[in-house]
């Protein structure tokens, strides 16, 4: 049976699974998203998953025609229907077909998308080698325009962040926020160990309030490591003794060079790896 794909209460073949070229999702990224991975079945932090996209939705204005608790059982659904025992979930909720202008007054009904399928984002080299990144030019979405806590289908900024780290060789880019801060990258958060103490951006860095991220610090604390959320600048980044990027798609993974400066001993640290381990057991839970 070919992939079966959730739209708004049916299911498609993967081939026929479409939405209307009005729809204002694809004419002008007015909708939101969320990316998640199940294990054994069952999907990594669901609810956290479900909260957030319900509060992208209601930050631009859209309401999600269905319950919380209808849409994690058809997540469950889709992922059952398919087969899927781990695998990677994006849910898309489009503002739907209108017509032409911005006006979302002028869509008729919101669509709900469930496509679980597989994905592999880096080959396993990396993860036992280590990235290296850049920093892009293009700085993260300023907050008072489009907060970057909103996980909308307006991904050019990040894309554009994306293309200059492909052009520099790397599958990686680290965004700075309008202060020149270090906020996040194109579809990870960042981590950095310094003298045993684990530092990250804060939230109003203008950063997206990461799942893996809040997972990453709790584990931190239970192992009495000492965690906080700070304004970092790219040079904390240069002395850093260990540095990783956490995501539901990356899940967690090394840093070992950044604007061709070798981060520690060039290796993926301890620290990393013990989290990414610790990590590794919570997803089986
Ligand atoms: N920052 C940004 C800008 C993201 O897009 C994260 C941080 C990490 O958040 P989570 O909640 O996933 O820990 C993201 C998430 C993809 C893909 O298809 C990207 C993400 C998640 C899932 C899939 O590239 N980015």
């Amino acid at each position: 049976m070919p992939l079966q794909i959730y739209i708004s209460g049916k299911y498609y073949d993967k081939e026929n699974a479409k939405v209307s070229v009005y729809d204002h999702g694809l004419l002008y990224g007015d909708g939101v998203f969320e990316g998640m991975r199940s294990y054994g079945g069952k999907v990594f932090r669901l609810k956290a998953h479900l909260e957030r996209l319900w509060d992208s939705a209601k930050a631009i204005w859209l309401a999600i025609p269905m319950t919380q608790e209808a849409l994690a059982q058809a997540v469950n659904d889709t992922l059952a229907k398919n087969g899927i025992k781990d695998g990677y979930i994006r849910l898309v909720v489009t503002r739907g077909a209108g017509a032409l202008g911005l006006d979302p007054n002028r869509c008729s009904d919101p669509q709900v998308i469930i496509i679980t399928d597989h994905i592999q984002l880096y080959p396993k080299e990396l993860y036992e080698n280590g990235l290296t990144i850049v920093t892009a030019s293009t700085i993260r979405n300023h907050s008072a325009a489009l907060s970057p806590r909103i996980k909308s289908l307006n991904y050019l900024n990040n894309i554009m962040a994306k293309i200059e780290g492909l052009q520099a060789g790397c599958v990686e880019a680290l965004m700075l926020n309008a202060k020149g801060e270090v906020a996040e990258c194109t579809g990870d958060n960042i981590f950095i160990v310094k003298r045993g103490k684990l530092l990250t951006p804060p939230i109003d860095a203008g950063i997206l309030e990461g799942i893996t991220r809040d997972a990453i610090i709790q584990l931190a604390r239970e192992a009495k490591l000492e965690v906080a959320e700070i304004p970092l600048v790219r040079p904390d980044v240069y002395v850093a003794d260990e540095c990783f990027l956490t995501g539901s798609a990356a899940e967690v993974i090394p840093v070992i060079k950044i604007d061709s400066r070798t981060i520690g001993d060039g290796k993926p640290g301890p620290v990393t790896k013990d989290l990414t381990k610790r990590f590794h057991q919570l997803t089986r839970e």
